[in-house]
């Protein structure tokens, strides 16, 4: 092989994905409740220590990219799309107009919008700190998200509290920062509900996200439990209104099975946005595309929200990786993620119907006969004892359908 020249690359990238085969077409991809965050196809591969890789693109380009892969939905943090200077003044008007007429263009809807909370160094004592005047720039902050958010037709505002923490502990009282915090939460619901009145459309659906770690030491508000114990607490005044957007890694990050984090959500009600994406456990958050990594436990996260009727919205928070092009993050990075992922949801679909797993799934809730005397522990052990060796089996039949041995795929010695 000759080395190739840049255009030479891209045909061969080209060239390559459509050998790999496999694609499901635009409107295949419509079908789904996939949302397309504004900063994951924007991206520059920049990090702590990283420079960029990619050149700076505007929500006019991403738009009309997503539109063209079939990610149906667009969605963004406020000052993605408006610089902080601008929010509140002329330009964010001008700039939400624009949006409008992207999306109408292309035929998009605006799901979610989010406030950046975390970025900017007025957040740098966290985005509930002592000084009053910046608690309430942040109530201000998140109330004019919401309007943003009525005004582009989206459904769900999400807030990702990454800077509510600190990095010198005893510095401050973490129980009087979570109150300012529920203050800042319960501005945007007080504000949704005007709002909603307002623009004669219902209530936004309030998503909190966890991260466990990053970007500062220590996260008031690590994990999706905790942040369900902050609804819970009685601190809130519209609980009802919050629910979570949890991300797979996220969750994942700090150990949990992430396929049981969402099951604790699922039986409280509160699993109402889904990030998906993929990466490794105990490390920071790499933010890699969706089944990558992990796509066996990805399989049984989608086998529960399939059997809970989870539907979405699944948004793509991932970082096409620094080493994928501009040309890439489109060509590439964005239809394999989403081809990847309804790949998964129909295997699941398969798992469901399965009548292996459905067999045995069925025979271990019978049981084995009940024993005549209730307090008989050895007895009722030695009833089931055979039945449940269906765990396993039904743990490989997982495997099977993963592969492809289900449909006689077979790997010959
Ligand atoms: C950080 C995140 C965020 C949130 C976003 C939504 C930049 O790890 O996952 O993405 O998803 O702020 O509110
Ligand atoms: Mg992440
Ligand atoms: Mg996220």
């Amino acid at each position: 092989m000759s080395a190739l020249e840049p255009i030479q690359q891209q045909a061969l990238v080209d060239r390559l994905m459509s050998a790999c085969g496999g694609q499901y077409s635009p409107e295949t991809r419509r079908k789904f409740f996939i949302t397309g965050p504004q900063w994951a196809a924007a991206y520059e591969g920049n990090s702590l220590f990283q420079d960029k890789t990619r050149p700076t693109i505007g929500f006019e380009r991403i738009i009309e990219e997503y539109s063209k892969i079939g990610i149906g939905y667009w969605c963004t943090h406020d000052t993605d799309v408006i610089p902080t200077a601008g929010l509140g003044h002329a330009q964010q008007d001008e700039i939400v107009g624009r949006i409008g007429e992207a999306l109408k263009r292309n035929d998009m809807k605006c799901s979610m919008v989010t406030t950046e909370t975390f970025h900017n160094p007025v957040w740098a004592a966290s985005s509930a700190p002592e000084a009053s005047q910046i608690r309430d720039y942040a109530a201000w902050r998140v109330s004019n998200t919401v309007k943003i958010g009525h005004e582009l037709g989206a459904q769900f505002a999400v807030y990702w509290p990454g800077s509510l923490g600190y990095w010198i502990q005893g510095a401050i009282d973490e129980t009087q920062t979570l109150q300012w915090y529920a203050d800042t939460l319960n501005a945007a619901c007080e504000a949704d509900i005007d709002l909603a009145k307002k623009f004669g459309r219902p209530t936004l659906k309030h998503c909190m996200e966890a991260k466990p770690f990053e970007p500062v030491a220590e996260i008031l508000l690590p994990t999706s439990d905790a942040m369900m114990a902050f609804i819970f607490s009685g601190k809130l005044k519209y609980p009802a209104m919050v629910g979570l957007n949890p991300e797979y890694l996220h969750e994942r990050m700090w150990g949990t099975a992430v396929r049981a984090a969402l099951a604790r959500m699922l039986f409280a009600n509160k699993l109402w946005h889904f990030d998906i994406n993929d990466g490794y456990s105990l490390k920071h958050d790499v933010d890699i595309a969706v089944g990558l990594i992990n796509p066996f436990d990805w399989l049984s996260v989608l086998v529960l929200l399939r059997s809970h009727g989870f539907n979405g919205p699944f948004n793509l928070d991932y970082k096409p990786p620094r080493s994928t092009s501009q040309h890439g993050v489109f060509a590439v990075s964005f239809p394999t993620a989403v081809d990847r992922f309804i790949a998964l949801w129909e295997m699941a679909g398969e798992v469901l119907t399965d009548p292996i797993i459905k067999e045995a799934t069925e025979a271990l809730k019978t049981a084995g006969p009940r024993v005549a005397d209730p307090l008989d522990a050895a007895g009722m052990f030695a009833a089931n004892r055979e039945l449940w060796s269906l765990h396993e089996l039904i743990g490989h039949r997982l495997f099977q359908i993963l592969i492809g041995q289900n449909k006689g795929r077979s790997f010959s010695v």
